[in-house]
């Protein structure tokens, strides 16, 4: 069954515009889920994204449980690491950080996840996760002890994404890093989405409706937002 990155691909070829929140574990309390997840129910919110840089073990585990216990939209790990690795969910961005020059976040740890993949039933969805400069310095270039692509960049940015499709990749992460000074500029998706035949995602800093209406504008197909929900759940109106 491939229903996630299927429903993905169908929604992308009627122009439907698709939106994550993203939860991560180290960050709730899961004795708050229950109102969260009731807000993101009555939300335009389409998938629900569990991850973080650093998360203890089982955190995962217990938190997509009770998230599943909620709602019905889709649950997709988008993980720090391999521990965060639950069959509970309903798909796994199986990601390799291209846009960085470490072994460990290229293959190694992938590598690593089989033992645990191969015993589960977890729909792998092999991601290109490309992460660009935003102004500051951010938990996955520090955990991930890689450079983002400096905003600039940007041929590099989009040579990048292409060859992360050509490698077969079915997914392409523009990530500017959670709480993101600068989100992902428009040039910058704009230029990627026009090189791509695969969906489009886009994250970090995106905090209004005009950011967002303006990442759809220039071409993401799916939009993450992590912090703006978390700092303030009144973002779940303004968004409908
Ligand atoms: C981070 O792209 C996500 O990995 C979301 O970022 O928390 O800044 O929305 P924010």
């Amino acid at each position: 069954m491939k229903a996630v990155y299927n429903n993905i691909l169908r929604a992308v070829s009627k122009g439907k515009k698709l939106l994550a929140v993203l939860i991560d574990p180290d960050k709730f309390k899961l004795s708050n889920i229950k109102g969260f997840i009731e807000k993101v129910n009555q939300s335009t919110a389409t998938h629900i994204f569990v991850g973080g840089s650093t998360v203890d073990d089982n955190a995962t585990d217990h938190l997509v449980a009770e998230i599943r216990v909620h709602t019905k939209l889709p649950v997709i790990l988008f993980p720090g690491d391999v521990s965060q690795i639950t069959e509970k969910a309903d798909g796994l961005l199986f990601l390799s950080l291209i846009s960085g020059r470490n072994p460990d976040y290229l293959i190694e740890k992938q590598v690593k996840a089989v033992s645990k993949l191969r015993h589960i039933e977890l729909e792998v969805i092999p991601t290109g996760y490309i992460l660009i400069e935003n102004g500051k310095e951010t938990a996955v270039q520090r955990v991930t002890d890689t450079l983002p692509v400096p905003r600039n960049h940007v041929q590099k940015i989009v040579d990048t994404a292409k060859a992360g499709e050509l490698l077969g990749m079915r997914l392409i992460y523009l990530e500017a890093g959670s709480g993101a000074l600068h989100p992902i500029t428009s040039e910058i998706i704009n230029l990627v989405k026009k090189e791509l035949q695969i969906p489009l995602i886009v994250g970090g800093g995106i905090r209004s409706k005009k950011y967002l209406d303006a990442a759809y504008k220039a071409g993401a197909d799916l939009v993450v937002i992590g912090n703006a929900f978390e700092n303030d759940e009144s973002f779940f109106e303004e968004l409908t």
